[in-house]
């Protein structure tokens, strides 16, 4: 067994026009934590927690309330491997518009 960490998630650009994004992770297809409202150059602590064997499919979305075409912003794989491997980061981006960064570790 292993724990997936998520620290922190950063918005560099919002993926949305008009207004703060809304941000939601995806861990196994079913929703981690989220979602938290976030605007540019902005970092949110989320510090939560995930058990896991072998690897973990992370995924970051940005939700459009009520329209049904939330945008998917990338995922990775989290694996048992990466334990002591300290802190990782990932990038996300959506088409022209929606960079993130996230932080990550993985535990025994
Ligand atoms: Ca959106």
């Amino acid at each position: 067994m292993a724990t997936l960490n998520i620290i922190q998630v950063r918005c560099i650009d919002r993926q949305d026009r008009v207004g703060p994004d809304k941000f939601s992770v995806y861990i196994d297809g079913r929703k981690h934590a989220g979602e938290f409202t976030i605007g540019a150059d902005e970092t949110l602590l989320l510090n939560t927690a995930y058990e896991f064997q072998g690897r973990a499919d992370v995924e970051l979305w940005e939700e459009d309330s009520g329209t049904g075409n939330d945008d998917k912003l990338g995922g990775f794989w989290a694996e048992e491997g990466e334990i002591g491997d300290g802190e990782l980061e990932k990038s996300f981006s959506f088409a022209r518009r929606g960079d993130y960064n996230m932080w990550y570790e993985v535990k025994a």
